[in-house]
């Protein structure tokens, strides 16, 4: 059986991105909606909070050593997105259900990560010791204030030449750099290991525990200075004296494509925010991008969430806002704390639907389309179904109730959807409208059957 033929969205058999045209097959799943974003460019406008935040951050990273790669188009192979970094067959991310193909090899890429190998590669011809790479990436998601299809990324990298020199001689060149980088104004009030072996966690093949162990130290410096950097700027926004030192914590985490590896948690209105994920660079990958002879850190950050906390942006929509009284706020070099636009009424609206979900008992039970063909639901196709009808104009989505009918074994959801402009007042007949246009799409497009 092909796979939900349904959801697929009206595409014709070629997709032209940034000027290539690319045969679609049974695995595009990239909405007309979302090709208006691959041409914005946020990173890059002048005066826009995310093109701010890239070169606040890029100031800390001295040009001589970091070669800048910040148009990249977003178009990438299956293979640079996943297979060269080491995700497994089975992993998630690789689900049609979480990321964009534009067709069985080619994807949106999901993250900067999907142009490590290559970069590591050119930085190289140009002299250079490390790179930063900042780009629009492309997620299958939630709908909710801190979530959009589309974000922005930063990548960081940054490798030591062994030069046939001893372990001990890297280890000793990787710790003087370090000193040199001075203090970060952070606390760190919490700290997992640098490296410890289990879990499955073990040092990279050819490294030495010191080794890992001084990479990991200055990665982590090089990131507090990130930190501190952001929120003095924050400080300066908001018209205080930088004050307070940030709380941060460093946490053990796993990518494919580092070991160790961490995330970096900043402490912001009373909750602990992820802000990057990082690790040491496993070596094969570098022996595999022709950089035997290196050792060396990455890291990946989300510049949304970093703009957020900086200026107090409290939506991500407000990004992609192309109003007057949002864009006109910022000025490069200036540091001000966005003023919200007075809040526009919200309104909430119920939809609930049976799905086969794990029960046998929708077919059965008459249940109509894909759900009773045994197709699964994916909550994401749900959320992008809601944002194809209502776009900027939804606020968040939540699952506010499921349950299994105990006799048919079918699965009922209930999604509560907040309508709510960042520019107007909605007027009760236009959401009306939309909530049909969700009711039916639901019925066409997934199969469900409506309550
Ligand atoms: C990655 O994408 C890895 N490529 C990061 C990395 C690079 C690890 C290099 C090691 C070496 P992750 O999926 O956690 O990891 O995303 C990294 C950061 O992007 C997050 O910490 C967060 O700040 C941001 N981010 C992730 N998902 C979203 C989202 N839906 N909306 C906004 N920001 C997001
Ligand atoms: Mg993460």
């Amino acid at each position: 059986a092909s796979s939900s033929s349904s959801q697929l969205p009206e595409l014709p058999n070629t997709l032209t991105l940034a000027n290539i045209t690319h045969n679609t097959d049974a695995h595009t799943n990239i909405p007309p909606t979302l090709l208006q974003y691959l041409t914005r460019n946020l990173h890059l406008t002048p005066h826009h909070p995310i093109s701010n935040t890239r070169k606040i951050i890029e100031s800390l990273f001295p040009p001589e050593t970091f070669a800048r790669y910040n148009t990249l188009p977003p178009v990438v192979t299956v293979a640079q997105n996943f297979d060269c970094l080491g995700f497994p067959e089975d992993h998630v991310g690789r689900s049609r259900s979480d990321t964009y193909y534009v067709n069985k090899y080619t994807v949106l890429r999901t993250h900067t990560s999907a142009h490590q190998a290559e970069k590591f590669r050119s930085m190289r011809g140009e002299g250079k010791d490390g790179y930063l790479i900042s780009a629009d990436v492309y997620r299958r998601d939630a709908i909710d204030k801190s979530h959009y299809p589309v974000f922005h990324q930063m990548e960081g990298a940054r490798v030591f030449e062994r030069g046939g020199r001893s372990s001990a001689e890297v280890v000793e060149e990787v710790l003087r750099d370090l000193e040199g980088m001075g203090e970060a104004n952070v606390e760190v009030v919490e700290s997992c290991p640098l490296f410890e072996e289990g879990n499955g966690v073990q040092i990279a093949k050819g490294h030495s525990v010191e080794e890992a162990e001084a990479v990991g130290r200055h990665l982590r410096r090089q990131l507090e200075l990130v930190v501190s950097k952001v929120f003095s700027e924050a400080a300066l926004a908001a018209g205080k004296t930088v004050g307070e030192k940030v709380k941060v914590r460093w946490v053990s985490a796993y990518f494919p494509f580092t070991s160790p590896s961490y995330e970096l948690e900043v402490l912001w209105n009373g909750e602990w925010l992820e802000i990057l994920g990082c690790g040491v660079i496993r070596q094969d990958l570098l022996d595999y991008a022709g950089r035997k002879d290196s050792i060396g850190w990455a890291f990946g950050l989300g510049i949304e969430r970093i703009a957020m906390l900086m200026y107090g942006i409290p939506d991500i929509r407000l990004f992609w806002s192309q109003d007057e009284r949002f864009t006109g706020q910022f000025k490069e070099g200036v540091a001000k704390r966005f003023e919200a636009f007075s809040k526009y009424p919200q309104c909430f609206k119920d939809v609930a639907f049976w799905v086969s979900g794990e029960g046998r008992g929708a077919a059965a039970a008459g249940g109509a389309g894909v759900a009773a063909g045994g197709e699964e639901f994916h909550e994401n196709d749900f959320m992008e179904l809601v944002r194809g009808v209502g776009g900027d104009l939804v606020e968040d989505v939540k699952l506010i109730d499921e349950f299994t009918h105990p006799k048919t074994g079918r699965k009922s959801m209930c999604y509560r959807i907040n309508y709510r402009s960042l520019e107007r007042t909605l007027t009760n007949e236009e959401v009306d409208e939309l909530q049909a246009k969700v009711r039916s799409q639901l019925e066409e497009k997934m199969g469900v059957q409506l309550r």
